[in-house]
């Protein structure tokens, strides 16, 4: 039986977005900003939008042909069946493995899917959600990476509070450790004792190093240190959450609602940072904020501000959306930043208006 959300259409593009200069963390550098950019149309002339990102063209050229595959799964069923394309997909992937790209390509497509969703209800996703509230604080994520000096460190971090933002992240985790603190040191007398801000080192120390780092850390009122151990390392994790004198954060590079279990089950961190795209998109991101809440802990989404600030709004232990602007360019409409807050439209759907003048520009 066919309906208006019963999916006809499935686009995949390349998009590379530049950047004005690469970025650095201690994982990785990042040269411009590759993306998988999803459309799924229905019958009724719905277009859900979602996308992911990879470092890396042929990384890139790989996700969009598996989302282009996995895609066929969704054609002729209704898009609002999220829970049975979630299984069809996850299925689909057991043998290749559901995690990497096909957890990507899996989580484009679900996000896409609860953007029809909203759309045929004529509502917002976050209300479509359950409505906790329209807006979310907001942390300044654009800016302060690895290569920076000190001194643009300070005027960026400067700029960044003057543009209205009042919490900011930067980068560590250089070879030498004496340069972090410094470097953090010289951030907060940038930004004054009001500013919060979050430190994340991508996975760059050891236990050992986290320890003594974030003692000489501690004076600079750092507000979380993020992802400072390789992300697998859970008792480590366990380890350092007891013993650090600072809220830890991590999340962002495990996969499904299985993983963030087991960190809150270890009691690994203090804030979980859900990826929209290595959960498995809308449906599972959802369900590990509420396992969270069920451990008492608050949850913090990673990058993907544009989808996942809905989805903070609707879950009520959701605090800070990282603001990550790189898709901006692609959007007609800027998400909108109020007070240190992401406020979000009641728009149906998640509101997103493609600029389809940008996205033909940046096309590969
Ligand atoms: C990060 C993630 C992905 C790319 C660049 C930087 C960083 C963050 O860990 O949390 O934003
Ligand atoms: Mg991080």
């Amino acid at each position: 039986m066919t309906s208006a959300t019963t999916v006809t259409e499935v686009r995949t593009d390349f998009l590379s977005i530049p950047l004005d200069r690469p970025l650095v963390t201690a994982a990785f550098p990042i040269p411009a900003i590759d993306t998988a950019l999803v459309r799924v149309r229905t019958r009724g002339g719905h277009e859900g939008v979602a996308w992911s990102f990879a470092f890396g063209r042929g990384r890139v050229a790989a996700l969009v042909r598996f989302i282009e595959d996995l895609g066929e799964t969704l054609a002729g069923h209704d898009a609002l069946a999220t829970e049975a394309h979630w299984r069809r997909m996850s299925d689909a992937c057991g043998f290749i493995g559901r995690r990497g790209v096909a957890a990507l390509a899996m989580s484009a497509l679900d996000t896409a899917c609860w953007d029809i969703a909203g759309q045929a209800a004529g509502l917002p996703v976050h209300r479509l959600l359950g409505g906790y509230r329209n807006r979310i604080e907001t942390y300044a994520s654009q800016g302060l990476w690895l290569d920076r000096t000190v001194d643009e460190l300070a005027a960026e971090a400067r700029d960044l509070v003057d543009q209205g933002f009042t919490a900011v992240k930067m980068r560590a985790g250089l070879p030498d450790q004496f340069e972090d603190v410094l470097r953090v040191q010289a951030v907060r007398e940038a930004i004054g004792p009001d500013v919060k801000l979050m430190v994340d080192a991508n996975q760059a120390w050891d236990l050992k190093r986290t320890l003594t780092v974030a003692r000489l850390l501690e004076e600079h009122d750092v507000f979380w240190l993020e992802e400072p151990i390789p992300h697998g390392r859970v008792d480590d994790y366990t380890a350092a959450a007891a013993r650090l004198p600072m809220p830890l954060c991590t999340g962002e590079s495990n996969y499904f609602k299985d993983e963030l279990l087991t960190l809150a089950r270890g009691r690994a961190a203090d804030y979980v940072m859900p990826d929209l795209m290595r959960m498995g998109g809308v449906t599972e991101w959802m369900k590990a904020a509420h396992i969270c809440e069920g451990f008492g802990l608050p949850v913090t989404p990673h990058l993907f501000m544009e989808h996942s600030a809905h989805l903070a709004c609707a879950a009520p232990n959701a605090v800070w959306q990282e603001y990550q602007p790189w898709w901006q360019p692609i959007m007609e409409e800027p998400v909108r930043v109020v007070d240190g807050h992401i406020e979000l439209s009641d728009e149906p759907g998640f509101g997103i208006r493609l600029s389809t003048s940008a996205v033909d520009e940046y096309r590969i």
